[in-house]
């Protein structure tokens, strides 16, 4: 496979202005009709290269004439000898039905839909399937009757029936787009109706297309969209631009959603959800979705990227965007701590790894590879450290700025920070270096009281990552604040002058000395985790009490409690003795019987860290004492404190609404249930029965999970029950799918393998692939790295098998080899062997390709 290189970016020789596309749809032989407008844009006489995969040619003619002056290759159509400007007229046939890639055009459960990021467009017709490449599109889809839905970008301009008895809709975009943003849908669908008026006055119509059926299942995604659309006139100023904005959620779908101009294609999953069939954390998804989507409609379609190592350009920000949407609609704490989740234990161990890329790439074999947690959630980390050191107003008008100059542009990350330095007056060159160093900074952090001069002395040092020696200094915000003894914060003054909470360290050593602290004072540092960098730091079980009960910032006080576990958990590992510091217990007794602010971050603070959080602390994993230490530490929490979390169960009243605080309710007495089904209390029984039968599916996957990670007399019944209720319905069956794949039992891996036979499961559906092996590989620590390799050898086989249907998914699911060297001989060798079978593949994907041979250098 062929590695491209973001140094050989080439503007392309040739423009598209306009493209007609018509498609006649059969599942076998889809017709494609491309015609389209081209000039030259450089003097170089260049052949017209256009890309193609699995396609076949059926005619090609240059201005009315049958030409063929052409070169047809594997994956190109290479034209010589074009004039200036002329009109191409290409007719293709696609074969959508076979089509399990689920790239191009394809069949969703009889449904016709496509993706085409990135490079999907190619798999449809002969193009420039480039995003530097803008051309309005008029797209006609003809198809049989049965599928009363044909739809495209834009605006419906026609309709009819043809004398054969098929119809016909005509849809066209005024606005120019690259092909990764086209979109066909041709179905038999439901449609939930609404409509919304921008700030403007302008009423846009709203449509969301469902599997017949499903229509109790949209009110939310649509209430999220109306949401989003408000939210981005508040707060960014952007309206929509089109009269109508359509989503379509179908099941096979490799992502979660695509924003394609004016019609978003969604995996159903992430737009269908009634209080019976999804939990809490499914509506919170929903809403962030949609926003995601919707917000992409300014940053991404309106100004779209120049080449695909820009990737970060569209999606850091538009993640940036959907996370301060989440926080200003909902809690701005527990939104941060899903976010740095999320950084610290998938884009930490990305970084640390043989995939670790810089959030804009330089080198790529396979696009699809790089839809990573460090493009987007690192890339969202940058934006949000520039919207840190430039403030709200100044952001918003580097973002104003950025519109004005780039509206219909394709565009580079550095146009992105031009606009936001020019618009600031704020030097961001060497914070541009975030942009093309991979790798997580470390911070070492020392601290000096001076009870002479009443002086707190801050030395912050920073550190490239060990796995990138060579990064050069970076320009990082970093927040703190001081603590006195009583949890009041000092103000913060250095030379006379009040400083602001964000230090800017730009230098390899920075020192801070803040004046008049009276008393030795706690330091919260990277407070709201105001960069993503690691920060070593020796604090005592004292100090981390004091940030947990008295930091300004909730995520501070989350951090702080994470922190205090993962020490101790570390100092379980090294001592062999797992035994939980009493402080630390009765500070939980204290969250638990004062149940004092939002309930939702009390839930949080009881929550020990993940594994991936613990196993990030070591070079070589120590996996089974991690397990049995925090195994040990559950049980200790469950036992020593199950009166208070029984009286905390029975005292809190969950209304059944989705209410922020009953939302809450339900996450508190979820974690009570977590702890207490590991005990043999009298009143678990009651409390699993009253979930198991609540309509509320947040309350029956909390009893469900709660008695599986407990390895519960009653787990089977009750899995068993669930799975009579719910056979008909896939997406809730896939939360049982995961419910089976993290059993701990030792028959996890045949039960797997029997599952492969249930009616619900197949293998070609994204969704259930990683419900049941995804969930295994990813939370079943204990089978998942078994000392026998037969985890491994479960995760080997699929992927074998996923990298004849989709490739996509087979190097998505890939994910959990890429840590091979840190774990102990045995474990290591066993997964090497598995990355090694692969290797050894005849048809191995360029997907799996690229994320082998780096696995294995
Ligand atoms: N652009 C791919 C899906 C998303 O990030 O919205
Ligand atoms: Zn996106």
């Amino acid at each position: 496979p062929q590695a491209q290189y973001l140094k050989d970016y080439q503007a392309p020789h040739f423009s598209i202005q306009h493209i007609d596309l018509r498609f006649e749809l059969a599942p076998l032989k889809t017709v494609v009709h491309s015609t389209m407008t081209i000039n030259r844009v450089d003097e170089t006489g260049a052949d017209l290269v256009l890309d193609g995969v699995d396609l076949t040619l059926i005619s090609l003619h240059v201005d009315e004439q049958e030409y063929s002056d052409y070169t047809l290759e594997d994956e190109a159509l290479i034209i010589h000898n074009l004039p200036a400007n002329f009109i191409l007229k290409i007719v293709n046939h696609i074969d959508p039905q076979t089509n399990t890639s689920l790239e191009g055009l394809y069949l969703s459960g009889g449904a016709y839909c496509t993706q085409c990021e990135a490079e999907g467009f190619r798999k449809i017709t002969y193009y420039l399937d480039r995003p530097d490449v803008l051309a309005s599109f008029d797209v006609t889809i003809i198809a049989e009757q049965k599928y009363t839905h044909l739809l495209s970008n834009g605006n419906q301009i026609d309709a009819g029936t043809l004398d054969d008895g098929r119809h016909f809709v005509k849809w066209q975009d005024p606005f120019k787009k690259p092909s990764y943003l086209f979109a066909l849908v041709a179905g038999d669908f439901d449609v939930l109706r609404d409509q919304y008026t921008t700030k403007s006055g302008r009423n846009v119509e709203l449509a969301l297309f469902v599997d017949k059926g499903n229509l109790p299942k949209t009110p939310h995604a649509m209430t999220s969209l109306k949401k989003s659309m408000q939210w981005d006139e508040e707060r960014f100023n952007l309206e929509y631009d089109l009269d109508i904005y359509m989503i379509v959620a179908v099941d096979f779908f490799n992502m979660g959603a695509m924003e394609n101009k004016g019609l978003n294609i969604f995996n159903s999953k992430c737009v269908l959800a009634n209080q019976e069939t999804a939990t809490d954390k499914d509506y919170h998804t929903i809403e962030s979705i949609v926003g995601h989507e919707y917000f992409h409609n300014w940053t991404g379609n309106r100004v779209t990227c120049r080449d695909w190592f820009q990737l970060s350009l569209k999606e850091g920000l538009t993640v940036f965007r959907d996370q301060e949407f989440s926080s200003d609609l909902g809690s701005r704490a527990l939104n941060r701590i899903d976010a740095v989740k999320v950084m610290r234990t998938h884009q930490f161990s990305e970084d640390a790894g043989p995939m670790a890329h810089p959030i804009r790439p330089e080198k790529v074999i396979e696009m699809n590879n790089f839809y990573t947690v460090t493009v987007y959630d690192k890339g969202a980390e940058v934006i949000r450290m520039m919207h840190t050191i430039l403030g709200e107003e100044k952001f918003q008008q580097g973002m104003a700025l950025y519109f004005q100059r780039h509206d219909g542009q394709a565009v580079t990350c550095d146009d992105f920070v031009a606009a936001m330095s020019d618009a600031s007056e704020i030097d961001l060159q060497q914070f541009k270096r975030w942009y093309n160093q991979a790798g997580t900074p470390r911070l070492k952090v020392d601290q000096y009281f001076d009870h002479v001069n009443q002086t707190f002395t801050l030395t912050i040092e920073q550190f490239a990552p060990d796995n990138q020696p060579n990064n050069a200094l970076l320009h990082i915000p970093f927040a703190i604040e001081l603590l006195d003894p009583a949890g009041q914060s000092v103000p913060l003054t250095i030379n006379n002058q009040m400083q602001d909470s964000v230090l800017n360290i730009t230098e390899k050593q920075h020192t801070f000395v803040f004046e008049n602290v009276i008393e030795p004072p706690v330091a919260v540092l990277l407070e709201d985790f105001s960069a993503p960098c690691i920060v070593n730091q020796t604090s005592s079980t004292a100090d981390l009490l004091h940030i947990m009960r008295f930091a300004r910032s909730d995520f501070s006080r989350w951090d702080a409690q994470q922190r205090l576990f993962t020490n101790e958990i570390k100092a379980a590992i090294s001592s062999g003795n797992a035994c939980l510091s009493p402080d630390i217990i009765s500070a939980l007794n204290v969250l638990i019987t004062e149940r004092a602010g939002d309930l939702a971050l009390i839930a949080e603070l009881l929550k020990l860290p993940s594994y991936d959080t613990i196993a990030a602390e070591y070079a070589v994993i120590p996996v089974d004492d991690i397990v049995s230490v925090m195994n040990a530490f559950e049980l200790h929490i469950a036992t020593d404190l199950s009166d208070s979390l029984i009286a905390c169960y029975k005292a809190l009243h969950d209304d059944g609404t989705t209410s922020a605080e009953a939302v809450a309710v339900r996450a508190l007495k979820q974690v009570c249930l977590h702890y207490l089904a590991k005990t043999e209390q009298q009143d678990v029984n009651n409390f699993i029965d009253e979930a198991v039968a609540s309509s509320n599916m947040t309350n029956v996957l909390a009893a469900l999970s709660a008695v599986v990670k407990a390895n519960h007399p009653r787990c089977d019944n009750l899995l068993n029950e669930f799975d009579a209720k719910w056979r008909h319905d896939v997406l809730v069956m896939d939360k049982w799918f995961a419910l089976q794949a993290m059993k701990e039992s030792a028959t996890c891996i045949e039960d797997i393998k029997q599952l492969y036979d249930h009616p619900s499961f197949d293998f070609g559906n994204p969704n259930r692939v990683r419900a049941l092996v995804g969930s295994f590989s990813h939370f079943n620590t204990t089978q998942f790295h078994r000392a026998d390799g037969k985890g491994y050898q479960l995760l080997g086989d699929l992927l074998i098998k996923l990298n004849d249907i989709n490739p996509q998914n087979a190097s998505r699911m890939l994910t959990p080899f890429m840590a091979w060297k840190r774990y102990d001989h045995d474990r290591s060798q066993a997964i090497k062997a598995q990355l090694q079978r692969l290797a050894s593949l005849e048809n191995l994907s360029d997907d799996l390709f690229e994320k082998v041979e780096k696995a294995l250098v």
